[in-house]
């Protein structure tokens, strides 16, 4: 089993890494990492180039156009273009050079924005996505698509997991254009450092389930090894997980051991407000399986970003 990791260098890429290293790969498994240094996926030539070159057997594909609520409010056309050719390039290269199975990542944002909750895999394509991201979502969304057409027509074990809002060290760090928690981490290491007050965009209502980095890292390994289906499985700690922004931003808080002020900036925009998952079919598979808990795991992010502040992504 000869495993290519796209967007190997990433948040998810890196825990997968980190969880392959210390926790053991299988018997038989060889692993490769890539960067967008080893080939830039939008071009079909350099991905085809770099399959052939390692002749997988299997494919996890993270690398993706990545960003938070505002950045993706910005560039919508660009998540929807890059993402799409991104998508295509891996999915065919890996066809053509024969790889047996492949694990793309959705997300849950794709989900349609007018819905009934809890939302379960089966409700992918039932209306559009919320319209902050309705770049990022049609690109994701299309990867279950292809997936079901691979299957269809060459009988691929193309699948796709789905996982909630992800968090952990070496995540990007970006206060304009990355992740709620990345961001308000960053601001509220500045905020401690300055004397300031530290601001929350949004009103803080919002609700998120929020997935440790290494959790997922070690699930991703499971649907790589053992889950059967094409069809794509969320990946989500428990709806009774979920927290409010406010919630995070006093966890943060609590983590980095904050005591300014917290002010909400309400004319920045709230994004969707709420995309509760259901976990059930995880569950069905996997009862057993044991979720950091919440505040723990942004312990242990906050002690890697002050550890790595000169080198994090930010
Ligand atoms: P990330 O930290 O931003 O990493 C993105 C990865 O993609 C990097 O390794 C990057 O390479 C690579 N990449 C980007 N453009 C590329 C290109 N044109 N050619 C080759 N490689 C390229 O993102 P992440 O958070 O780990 O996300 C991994 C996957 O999880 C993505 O598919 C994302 O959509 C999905 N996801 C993320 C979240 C979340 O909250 N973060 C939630 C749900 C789903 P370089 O390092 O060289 O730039
Ligand atoms: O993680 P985030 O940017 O994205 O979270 P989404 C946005 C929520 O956090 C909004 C609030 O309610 C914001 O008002 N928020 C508060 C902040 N302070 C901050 C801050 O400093 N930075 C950021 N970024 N938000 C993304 C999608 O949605 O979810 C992507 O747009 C993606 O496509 C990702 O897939 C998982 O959860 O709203």
């Amino acid at each position: 089993m000869r495993v290519l990791v796209t967007g190997g260098s990433g948040l998810v890429g890196k825990a997968i890494q980190h969880v392959v290293e210390k926790e053991g790969r299988g018997k038989e498994e060889e692993w490769i990492f890539l960067s967008s240094k080893d080939a830039n996926l939008m071009s079909m030539d350099e991905t085809q180039k770099v399959f052939r070159k390692y002749q997988p057997s299997h494919v996890i594909h993270l690398a993706a156009m990545v960003g938070g609520l505002y950045k993706n409010m910005k560039f919508n056309l660009d998540f929807l273009r890059n993402n799409m050719y991104i998508n295509e390039n891996v999915l065919h290269a890996a066809h053509e050079v024969g790889v047996v199975k492949v694990v793309s990542c959705l997300s849950t944002c794709i989900f349609p924005d007018k819905t009934t909750y809890p939302i379960d895999e089966k409700m992918i394509h039932n209306g559009p996505p919320h319209e902050s991201n309705f770049g990022y979502a049609y690109a994701k969304r299309m990867i279950d698509v292809q997936n079901r057409a691979y299957f269809q027509q060459h009988k691929r074990c193309y699948t796709a997991v789905i996982p909630t809002n992800v968090f952990g060290p070496h995540d990007n760090f970006s206060i304009e254009d990355g992740h709620v928690l990345p961001g308000l981490i960053h601001k509220a290491y500045i905020a401690k450092k300055e004397g300031e007050p530290l601001v929350v965009w949004g009103s803080g209502t919002p609700k998120r389930q929020f997935i440790y980095s290494l959790d997922l890292a070690r699930l991703f390994l499971w649907v790589l090894r053992e889950y059967p289906e094409v069809d794509p499985i969320i990946l989500s700690v428990g709806e009774e997980n979920e927290v409010s922004i406010k919630e995070a931003a006093d966890a943060v808080v609590h983590a980095l051991d904050f005591k300014g002020d917290v002010v909400y900036d309400t004319s920045k925009a709230d994004g969707q407000l709420k995309k509760t998952a259901s976990n059930a079919k995880l569950c069905s598979y996997r009862p057993d399986f044991y979720f950091t808990p919440f505040q723990q795991a942004l312990k242990e992010t906050c002690d890697w970003f002050v550890a790595n502040y000169d080198t994090a992504r930010k």
